[in-house]
C-alpha cells in the first residue's frame, strides 16, 4: 500500500491516506525517579483545523528523508517559524483566544536534542494530551494514541539522531458518540491540547518498566509484589532487588521467562492512613540501575456495609473535583495546582477526595500520597456510551489499564470507579463495565475497591420519596387548598388504577408518613462493584422532575423536599457499602438572597444542611463526595448572568471565593472527624 509523502498518486494526496503508526509501548512508571529530559515550554504551533494541514505539507515534501527543507525551489506550504507558540503543559483554549472553544488539531513542533548513547532506549512519555496525540519524528509518523486522560509513551530510540531532531505532535480534540468520554454525553469542559508534562526518559536496553508494591496482609505484615522487566528476551531471568531500608527488607528475586519477577517480604510497618500518611522509600533495582518511590502501605475492604481502612471501619469525607485549576483559568497540570487545591480541601477537614471524572495528572495522585487523602480514581465513562462498539471498548480498556497500571503503588487511591451515571440498563452496558472491571481485578492484586457512580431510575427508585412528598403537601397548613384539590384528585386517580378500591387514600398517606422513604438501588451494576456510588441530587434535579410528574408548582415541590429529605435513607439491593459520590446545587458566589431562591448562596446552603442530615439517616451511606470544589467549565451550562458557560454547583467560584455551602461542610467534617475511624 502506497503511503501518503512517498508516491504522487493523487487521490493518495488528497484523502490523506492512514499512516502506519504505533501503538504506544508498555507505559513506563515512576518516570520522575527516571533519567530524563523534560520537554515543558513554548512550542510551536500551526492550527489545523481542516485537519490536512500536515498531511498536506509532509505529501508536499516538508522533511522528506528527515530533513527540514530550505527556501529552495520546494514548494511546501508549512512553517512553524514566526508563527504561534503555546505552552506545555497546558490546554490550549485557556491560552489563546481563537482556541477558546476549539475542538479540532493542533499540530506542535520543537527541537528535540539528544546525546545518544548505545545501549540506551528513549522513551518520549505524556503524562496526557487530549484527545489523538500523533507523534512525527523527523517527519516520519511514528506513534498514535487515543484517550485524553492517561499516560503514555513511545520507544523512539530507533527513529531518533544523536544531536537535534524534530519533533511534531499533532494533538485533535475532535470527540464524537464513540469516543471516551463522548463529545455530548458529559457535563464538562474538554479541555485540548498537551495538557500535562511530556519528557524525553532513557533507560538501559534491559529495563524495569512498571512494578506494584503493596502490603498484602496486615496482620502478617507480609509485603507482596511484582516487578516487571522489559528487553524482551533479555529481560528473562534477570536478578531483581526490592528494598525498603527503614523496615529494614531487602529482596533479591529472579525474573521468568516473560521478565516479571513475584516477590513477596515481612516487616513491622506503620501504616498509612490520612491521619498518618507515612510513606516507606522503596527501591527497585535492575543492574546499576534503581528506581525509588514513596509508597505507603494500608488495607482497603468491604466487611458488609461497610468500608474497612487498615482493619477499621472508616468514613470517607470528601468531595468531587475536576481538573481545573484555583490558579488560573484552564486545566490543573502541576504540583502547585493540586497544592492550591488540596489546601482548600484540608480546610475542610475531608479525608478523601473523588477526582471526576477522568484520570488527573499524576502530580495530584502522588500529592494525596503524601497529605493524606483517600482518592477516587475514575476515566471518562460517563452517560451514554457506544456499548457494543468494540473499537469503544478497546479505548476504555485501554484507559483503564493505563490508569490502573500509573497509579498502582499509590496507597491514597482506594477506589477504582469503571463509570459514572451509565445508562441504558441494558446487557451490553453490563457486559462493557464488566470487562473494564475484571480488566482491574487482574491488573491490581492488591484487591483494591472497584465502585461506580450509579443514577437513580426516577420513576422506580424514587416511588417512596414522591409518595412521601404528596402526603406532606397534602397535610401542609401553608399549601393552597386549590394545589391540594388537584394533588388529591391525581392521587385518587392513581389509587384508582393501581387497583385500591378498598381503604382510602388519607388513611394509606398517614401510613406514609411514619416510614421512612427509602431510595433502593438495584442497578445490576451493583453486582460488579465493591462500593456502590451513588449520585443524587435531592434539593436540586429531582424538584423540578417531580413538579413534572405532580399536578403541582415547582415552588410547593421545593418546599415539601426540604420538610421530607431527613426521612429518606438510601440503600441497595446489594448489601454493599454506598458512597454519595454527588449532591449539589448551583449557586452564583456573591448572588444572596434572604428567601433562599434557587441560584442563591442562600439555597446551596439549604441543601448542604438538609443533605447532611438526611446522610446521616442512612446505615448503607460510609462515604460523601458532594458535587462539587470548584465552578467548573462546562457546554452544558448557558445560563446568562448566573452560570455564563459554568457549572455553579463549586463550593468556591471559578475565581476561588467560598460560597456559604463551604463553611457548612467544614463544620459538618470537622465535627465527624473524630468519629471517622
Ligand atoms: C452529575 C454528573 C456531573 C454533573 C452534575 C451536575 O450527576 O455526574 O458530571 O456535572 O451531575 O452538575 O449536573
Amino acid at each position: 500500500e502506497e503511503k501518503e509523502g512517498e508516491g504522487d498518486d493523487l487521490m493518495a494526496f488528497f484523502s490523506g491516506q492512514k499512516y502506519d503508526f504505533s501503538e504506544p509501548d508498555p507505559l513506563l512508571i515512576n518516570i520522575d525517579s527516571r533519567n530524563r529530559q523534560m520537554l515543558n515550554g513554548d512550542w510551536d504551533i500551526v492550527i489545523d483545523e481542516a485537519g490536512k494541514a500536515l498531511r498536506f505539507a509532509l505529501g508536499q515534501g516538508y522533511f522528506k528523508d528527515g530533513i527540514k527543507p530550505g527556501s529552495g525551489m520546494s514548494l511546501y506550504e508549512i512553517s512553524f517559524d514566526d508563527g504561534l507558540q503555546l505552552r506545555v503543559p497546558g490546554d490550549w483554549n485557556s491560552q489563546m483566544e481563537v482556541l477558546d472553544r476549539y475542538r479540532d488539531a493542533v499540530i506542535y513542533q520543537r527541537p528535540l536534542e539528544v546525546n545518544k548513547k548505545t545501549g540506551e532506549r528513549y522513551y518520549l512519555h505524556f503524562d496526557g494530551a487530549n484527545y489523538i496525540t500523533e507523534v512525527f519524528i523527523n517527519g516520519k509518523p511514528i506513534g498514535r494514541h487515543e484517550g485524553g486522560y492517561v499516560a503514555f509513551n513511545f520507544d523512539i530510540t530507533d527513529h531518533i539522531a544523536s544531536g537535534k531532531n524534530e519533533l511534531m505532535v499533532r494533538v485533535d480534540a475532535f470527540l464524537d458518540d464513540t469516543t471516551v468520554p463522548t463529545k455530548g454525553s458529559s457535563d464538562f469542559w474538554k479541555y485540548g491540547g498537551i495538557t500535562r508534562d511530556v519528557s524525553l526518559v532513557s533507560v538501559p536496553e534491559t529495563h524495569i518498566g512498571q512494578y506494584h508494591v503493596y502490603l498484602a496482609d496486615r496482620e502478617k505484615g507480609l509485603i507482596k509484589g511484582w516487578v516487571q522487566l522489559e528487553g524482551g528476551e533479555k529481560a528473562a531471568r534477570q536478578k531483581v532487588t526490592v528494598k525498603i531500608p527503614e523496615a529494614d527488607i531487602v529482596v533479591n528475586t529472579k525474573t521468568d521467562g516473560n521478565g516479571r519477577a513475584a516477590f513477596s517480604a515481612k516487616a513491622n510497618l506503620l501504616l498509612w492512613s490520612p491521619e498518618n500518611p507515612k510513606l516507606y522509600t522503596v527501591q527497585v533495582a535492575h543492574g546499576d540501575k534503581i528506581l525509588k518511590d514513596s509508597i505507603g502501605f494500608r488495607t482497603i475492604e468491604t466487611r458488609g456495609k461497610q468500608i474497612v481502612l487498615n482493619g477499621e471501619v472508616v468514613k470517607l469525607h470528601g468531595i468531587s473535583m475536576h481538573e481545573e485549576t484555583l490558579l488560573r483559568k484552564g486545566m490543573a497540570n502541576s504540583r502547585a495546582d493540586a497544592e492550591a487545591q488540596f489546601a482548600l480541601i484540608k480546610e475542610m477537614g475531608a479525608n478523601f477526595v473523588r477526582l471526576a471524572h477522568y484520570p488527573h495528572n499524576e502530580h495530584t495522585v502522588r500529592l494525596a500520597d503524601e497529605i493524606g487523602l483517600m482518592v477516587w480514581s475514575e476515566i471518562p465513562i460517563v452517560s451514554l456510551i457506544d456499548w457494543d462498539n468494540p473499537k469503544t471498548q478497546k479505548i476504555a480498556k485501554t484507559q483503564i489499564t493505563d490508569n490502573v497500571s500509573r497509579d498502582l503503588n499509590r496507597a491514597s487511591v482506594v477506589l477504582w470507579s469503571i463509570a459514572n451515571e451509565t445508562f441504558p440498563r441494558t446487557t451490553e452496558r453490563y457486559n462493557f463495565l464488566k470487562m473494564l472491571a475484571d480488566t482491574v481485578e487482574e491488573l491490581d492484586e492488591s484487591d483494591r475497591l472497584i465502585t461506580a457512580a450509579l443514577i437513580g431510575n426516577i420513576s422506580e427508585e424514587f416511588e417512596e420519596v414522591i409518595k412521601r412528598l404528596v402526603a406532606n403537601i397534602l397535610m401542609d397548613p401553608e399549601v393552597a387548598a386549590a394545589d391540594k384539590q388537584k394533588l388529591m384528585a391525581f392521587v385518587q386517580k392513581q389509587h384508582a388504577k393501581e387497583g385500591g378500591t378498598a381503604g382510602n387514600p388519607q388513611e394509606a398517606m398517614a401510613a406514609v408518613l411514619r416510614e421512612p422513604a427509602v431510595v433502593m438501588i438495584d442497578d445490576p451494576l451493583g453486582n460488579i462493584v465493591d462500593v456502590v456510588g451513588y449520585n443524587e441530587y435531592f434539593g436540586w434535579y429531582y424538584s423540578s422532575f417531580i413538579a413534572r410528574m405532580l399536578p403541582v408548582g415547582e415552588d410547593v415541590i421545593r418546599k415539601a423536599m426540604f420538610d421530607v429529605m431527613p426521612s429518606i435513607r438510601f440503600a441497595n439491593s446489594f448489601g454493599k457499602p454506598m458512597i454519595i459520590s454527588e449532591f449539589g446545587a448551583g449557586a452564583k458566589a456573591g448572588l444572596n438572597s434572604d428567601k433562599a431562591t434557587i441560584w442563591s448562596e442562600e439555597y446551596q446552603e439549604k441543601v448542604y444542611r438538609a443533605q447532611l442530615s438526611m446522610l446521616e439517616q442512612s446505615e448503607f451511606v460510609q462515604g460523601m463526595s458532594p458535587w462539587v470544589l470548584k465552578d467548573f467549565r462546562s457546554p452544558y451550562r448557558q445560563l446568562n448572568g448566573i452560570q455564563d458557560t459554568y457549572n455553579r454547583k463549586g463550593l468556591v467560584s471559578d475565581s476561588g471565593e467560598k460560597k456559604k455551602a463551604f463553611f457548612v461542610l467544614k463544620d459538618y467534617y470537622h465535627k465527624q472527624k473524630e468519629s471517622r475511624v
